[in-house]
């Protein structure tokens, strides 16, 4: 049967192993539009799924999660014009966290380009930063297998955002599945198989001779190491290390492991800041943390990093030995050539520390005001997190807690925008991560500015397919602190500044009842006895749910080092007339004591 360029898109999608394709229709892939229903007629049962988003940006979102989430390229597609220009801020965040995303947009015809014709934008200059790996535009139907195969493999390859425009006329012309044997014409094939890469063995002893001779070892972590849990432990173990886990690599290893320092930067622990203070050796691996005041100064520490992408290395700390190659095999490779180090006097330093920390932050979490505490609501649900959950943050304040807070044990997997750090992304990454896992549960934590910006629009999209999905348990927090929470405290305490109430301060909104009115399940919590129910009644629920709890946005998401300078900047903000001066001093003189006597309740 003669097939379209559309159909054979699909087609070759399907070869590259795909089954999901986020997406917003419009005139500009009509030409696809029909693809779909025809694929779905001639694979019934194993469809490629063409899944409605609310918004373009929301399917970039998606497609960014599910390669997070499962290694996999992720997908997304939108109209010409106007989709393609909505899909940038999820595509910048998947090049930002080095994830391959293919994206595939439409486009006025051919005959049309180049005369200001309505929706034409100059998309291969609009994608050109952020797909400058691949961004093509398919002129002839000979051309479409290549640029499919190329989009994807480049994607692969380089882990990045990759894209393809296809203008609408071409999407209907008689697909060239085969190009002729000819001048000019070009052949290629599908598949990606990852490489082994591992540092010669001579660059391994060097790596070895370094650790074996430090005494004071911190490991840094990240997103690259996610499939090296028990070799990050292994080495931790010989080097006598502790472990700081970048955002991205929140999943690396149990949180509950004694030597875990936790998170690291502006959300992260007292632990980690105080292991990279005091370390004289640092080995970072899989991580491009980004805040070099949080790691050790230049001179201070001797340096082993291990990355699989070169152009990462020696990029945050002038390292000694910058080393290419995959995590797990390279820590694997290393192994033999350690000395496991006898004197274990630093890492039982840090565990103690380790431990102390926890007691802070349980005491932290416990103390009360007159709004629910938001560290509660996280330590609660660290408390009932079930086997195998998937944990997304949002940009704001639940990212400090979910980084600071949330104990995650071996097989759950979390995850956020580490390199944009974007709002708006919570809520589609967890509907990608129940349709990648549709059998595990999966919770989003949020805050009320990123609900009104993209979550109660994607609820609507959980609406509509949650009851595909075997576990239908999509639990959303909402911190409703009425409040921009993050970016008022990073005023204050950065620049000093009092909360400029207009434009910080947000509408209410009734997050649950809106829930409820889409069929699913609605959570108010406005007392901190009701919060543990609220997570008991999320976990036992039968569809979706919101839990919206109303929290204090006096408590500060605070650093876990405080330099004078962002004390003063503090003090000054108060001076300045902050509208929420007395309770802010009050909530953070709370947490303050807390770090001094963490057995108070
Ligand atoms: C798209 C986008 N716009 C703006 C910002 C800046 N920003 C970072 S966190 C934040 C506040 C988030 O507020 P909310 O979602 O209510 O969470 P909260 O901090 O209050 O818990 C803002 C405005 C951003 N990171 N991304
Ligand atoms: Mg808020």
């Amino acid at each position: 049967m003669s097939q379209t360029v559309g159909d054979f898109i699909l087609e070759r999608l399907r070869e590259w192993g795909v089954r999901r394709v986020y997406a917003y229709p419009g005139d500009g892939i009509n030409g696809l539009l029909g693809a779909f229903g025809h694929e779905s007629k001639k694979h019934e049962g194993d469809e490629l799924k063409f899944i409605q988003v609310r918004h373009e940006e929301m399917a970039a979102f998606m497609a960014c999660a599910h390669s997070k989430l499962t290694g996999e390229v992720g997908v997304c597609m939108a109209t010409s014009g106007p989709g393609a220009i909505h899909l940038l801020n999820g595509l910048y965040d998947a090049k930002m966290d080095h994830v391959p995303v293919v994206a595939i947009v439409g486009q006025s015809a051919r005959s049309a380009i180049g005369g200001d014709y309505q929706q034409e934008v100059d998309l291969p200059s609009l994608f050109k930063d952020v797909a400058h790996e691949y961004i093509q535009t398919a002129m002839t139907p000979e051309q479409v297998r290549h640029l499919i195969d190329r989009a994807f493999r480049n994607a692969r390859a380089t882990r990045s955002v990759t894209a393809i425009v296809v203008p609408h006329d071409v999407q209907e012309l008689d697909a060239v599945e085969k190009p002729p044997h000819k001048q000019a014409t070009v052949h290629t094939g599908t598949q990606w198989l990852p490489p082994r890469v591992v540092p010669c063995q001579e660059h391994l002893q060097r790596a070895a001779d370094i650790l074996n001779a430090g005494e004071r070892v911190a490991m840094l972590v990240g997103q690259g190491a996610l499939g090296a849990r028990y070799e990050v432990e292994a080495v931790a173990d010989a080097l006598g290390a502790g472990v700081a886990k970048a955002l991205l690599g929140k999943g690396v290893l149990p949180d509950a492991l004694p030597f875990v320092t936790g998170a690291i930067g502006l959300l992260g622990t007292k632990p980690s800041w105080d292991m990279m203070q005091s370390c004289d050796t640092l080995l970072m691996v899989g991580s491009s943390f980004p805040y070099p005041e949080f790691l050790p100064e230049e001179g201070k520490a001797r340096g082993v990093q291990i990355d699989l992408d070169g152009r990462m290395l020696s990029l945050r700390y002038p390292m000694e030995l910058p080393l290419v190659g995959d995590s797990a095999e390279t820590l694997r490779a290393l192994l033999p050539l350690l000395k496991r180090k006898e004197d274990r006097g630093w890492r039982e330093w840090l565990e103690k520390q380790i431990a102390k920390w926890w007691g802070v932050l349980e005491a932290r979490a416990m103390n009360e005001g007159d709004l629910i505490n938001p560290q509660r609501v996280f330590w609660e649900l660290s408390q009932r997190l079930p086997e195998g959950v998937i944990l997304t943050a949002d940009s704001g304040s639940t990212a400090n807690w979910y980084a600071r807070d949330v104990k995650m044990r071996d097989g759950m997997m979390g995850t956020l925008s580490g390199g944009l750090a974007t709002m708006g992304c919570g809520v589609p990454y967890a509907i990608a991560a129940k349709f990648a896992f549709p059998d595990r549960p999966v919770v989003a934590l949020v805050g009320d500015g990123a609900m009104q910006m993209n979550g109660n629009g994607e609820l609507v999209t959980a609406m509509k397919y949650w009851k595909e999905w075997k576990d239908p348990r999509l639990i959303v927090l909402v911190l409703n602190n009425h409040d921009l929470n993050e970016v008022t405290w990073e005023m204050r305490a950065l620049a000093g500044e009092p909360k400029l109430a207009a434009s910080q301060d947000l509408p209410d909104f009734p997050y649950a009842g809106y829930a409820e009115s889409l069929g699913l399940k609605g959570i108010r919590v406005d007392r901190t006895e009701d919060i543990g129910k609220a997570w008991d009644q999320a976990f036992s629920s039968d569809r979706p749910v919101v839990i919206e709890a109303v929290t204090d946005p006096n408590v500060p998401p605070l650093p876990p080092h405080i330099s004078f300078k962002q004390a003063s900047h503090y003090m000054k903000a108060i001076t300045k007339g902050d509208p929420n001066a007395w309770d802010m001093v009050r909530a953070s003189m709370k947490d303050a004591v807390e770090s001094y006597l963490p057995h108070k309740r």
